[in-house]
């Protein structure tokens, strides 16, 4: 980075939030990226627009009380940043892992202003969570969980204000549950939640769209440089919402997924992953990947989840976590062949790692425009619910399509019209910012 107003403003970030390392990377990476738009843009540096994007807008953080099956109170830590809503009401997940913390929030809710924008739609950035872990609890503690993270955070959100949704550890369960306290709290029938069930306001294809929306995004980096998903070997990490509707889409487009995997281990099934036992085990049973290989022999399962990189394959898709990727693990892909990388998850590719795929020449997808699909989708269940009316799968699915379509296109060309052609990750983030920006500048100093 050259631009002495970036250097300025990143090095006033890592002062005031030294103690959160993945905010510090996320807005470390986007800068970088900005560095021609911020030298050939002085009228955004006047506006102040750097120096307010790194900042949010809210940040909220409560208490989480609710009691066990064995009538003991545990206290929670819950949160909510709205980062910026300078193109439409905040939105973003809600991540339940017992690593959430402050940090972990402001990233995904950086991440996800740049995010929001690509999609087209008009939604801002935001983020929430716990560090409640919601597995190993029962029903009725998750739902005692959500009750109560809900009576706090139906205080500070609204259709038109700010909309969550799911991640990590929040499923169509928990969206349920949220949903149900905030209606009672508010005595108001209303889009607040997305991933919201089917008999209640959710659309169709939103179980699906981000895995989906990540193989349409992965298939438009493949046609550019003259390939395709036919015949190639798959890695997956992950077997939550996002691998798994990455594994059925790969597989419907003629790839062969071999991995998966979870926090404790990995899967690799050589014939080709059977989807229909992950889907059973972790969508009904809520068991571990390694009960995989109990009814398929011919798999093998690997403890440590980080050995998933370490299995030879021509695309990646990391879809668990953030930094799962490391530069020993990009290595080893590289060694082993692979060239096209495209995340599902949040930042799961360190610094060093991306790196190794810019010496190696890989392709990559990151995930603010690879797994845009998924909020893309949510931004169409809040269509929908204004007009109290719903698309078929096919029509919701074949507007994500075209979204995934028109990101692709956009951060090609902004990678072009900045002299960092087939730099998807300097394209994804010039151009999701650039219409923040503007939008930010034409409102004023607010
Ligand atoms: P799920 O909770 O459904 O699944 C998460 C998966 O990742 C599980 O297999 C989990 O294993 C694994 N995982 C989680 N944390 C870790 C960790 N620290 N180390 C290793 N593995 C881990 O979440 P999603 O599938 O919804 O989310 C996966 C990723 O995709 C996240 O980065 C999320 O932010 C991102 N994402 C999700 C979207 C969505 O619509 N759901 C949209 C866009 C991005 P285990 O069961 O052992 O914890
Ligand atoms: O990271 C993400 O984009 C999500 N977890 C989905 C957010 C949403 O509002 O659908």
């Amino acid at each position: 980075m050259q631009n002495k107003h970036l250097i300025e403003v990143l090095e006033n970030v890592k002062k005031r939030d030294g103690d959160q390392p993945e905010f510090i990377q996320a807005v470390t990476e986007v800068f970088e990226s900005l560095d021609p738009v911020a030298d050939a843009r002085p009228d955004l540096i006047k506006a102040g627009v750097f120096e307010r994007i790194v900042e949010p807008e809210r940040q909220i953080i409560f208490r989480v009380p609710w009691v066990d099956d064995n009538g003991k109170v545990q206290v929670n830590r819950g949160f909510r940043v709205q980062f910026n809503s300078a193109i439409g009401p905040y939105k973003g997940g809600i991540r339940l892992h017992p690593s959430v913390y402050l940090g972990i929030i402001k990233f995904l809710g950086f991440e996800q202003i740049f995010k929001n924008s690509l999609t087209t739609l008009p939604m801002g950035g935001g983020k929430g969570g716990s560090d409640f872990d919601p597995k190993g609890k029962s029903d009725a503690e998750v739902m005692r969980f959500c009750q109560s993270f809900m009576t706090e955070l139906s205080k500070h959100i609204g259709p038109d204000t700010d909309v969550p949704a799911g991640d990590i550890g929040t499923g169509a369960r928990e969206v349920a549950y949220m949903f149900g306290q905030y209606k009672r709290l508010r005595n108001e029938f209303t889009g607040v939640l997305t991933g919201k069930g089917l008999t209640f306001g959710g659309s169709l294809a939103r179980t699906e769209a981000t895995g989906y929306g990540l193989c349409y995004f992965t298939n438009e980096v493949l046609k550019a440089n003259g390939k395709s998903f036919e015949g190639q070997t798959v890695c997956i990490s992950g077997s939550g919402n996002v691998a798994i509707y990455a594994c059925e889409k790969a597989t419907a487009l003629g790839a062969k997924v071999i991995t998966m995997s979870d926090s404790n281990g990995y899967i690799v099934d050589k014939n080709g992953i059977d989807l229909d036992c992950v889907k059973q085990l972790k969508e009904v049973e809520r068991k571990r990947i390694k009960e995989y290989v109990s009814t398929h022999p011919d798999a093998e399962y690997h403890e440590g989840c980080s050995g998933v990189w370490t299995v030879p394959c021509d695309i990646a898709l990391p879809c668990a976590t953030q930094n799962e990727i490391n530069e020993e693990s990009a290595k080893a892909l590289a060694a082993n062949g692979c060239y096209c990388i495209c995340e599902g998850a949040n930042m799961p590719s360190t610094p060093e790692a991306i790196e190794v795929y810019f010496a190696n020449n890989m392709l990559y997808g990151p995930a603010k425009a690879a797994n845009a699909g998924g909020v893309a989708v949510s931004g169409l269940e809040m269509s929908q619910n204004s007009m109290r009316y719903g698309w078929t799968f096919e029509e919701v699915d074949d507007k994500l399509k075209n979204i995934m379509k028109d990101i692709f296109a956009a951060c090609d060309s902004a990678s072009k019209e900045f002299g960092m052609e087939g730099n998807y990750m300097a394209g994804a983030n010039i151009a999701g910012f650039l219409k923040v920006a503007e939008a930010m500048k034409a409102q004023g100093c607010v």
